[in-house]
């Protein structure tokens, strides 16, 4: 009978332990994103911590793994939204348009001028 009363209370002794040790893992996790010298995510990036590691998503206007981001070229990828008698020009992590000779406007919209 005295066996089992030990047995049972070794076996809490090792549950609540194992408690503990998962709290302390949990506890344990670094935040990676706090730092630069933490991560290797690209200045472009959006660095999010996770449980035992972190995340690295390339901003908007930038695609590629997180950890190298290049610039969207929006010009060639049809995603500018540049009117038809503007110059779209491209720039790092956006773009810009501008009416061309004879129209004006924001580059969004551009009119005629008026003489
Ligand atoms: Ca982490
Ligand atoms: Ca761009």
């Amino acid at each position: 009978m005295n066996y089992i009363i030990l047995f049972c209370f070794f076996l809490i002794i090792i549950v609540s332990h194992k408690h503990e040790y998962k709290m302390c893992y949990y506890q344990s996790d670094l935040d990676e994103c706090q730092s630069n010298d933490l991560n290797n995510c690209h200045e472009m990036a959006t660095c999010t911590n996770t449980e035992g590691s972190f995340e690295c998503n390339c901003n908007a206007g930038w695609e590629g793994s997180g950890v190298q981001c290049i610039d969207v070229d929006e010009c060639d990828s049809g995603d500018a939204e540049c009117h038809a008698n503007a110059d779209c020009t491209n720039t790092d992590g956006g773009y810009t348009c501008d009416c061309q000779d004879g129209y004006i406007g924001d580059g969004m919209t551009c009119s005629g001028k008026c003489y």
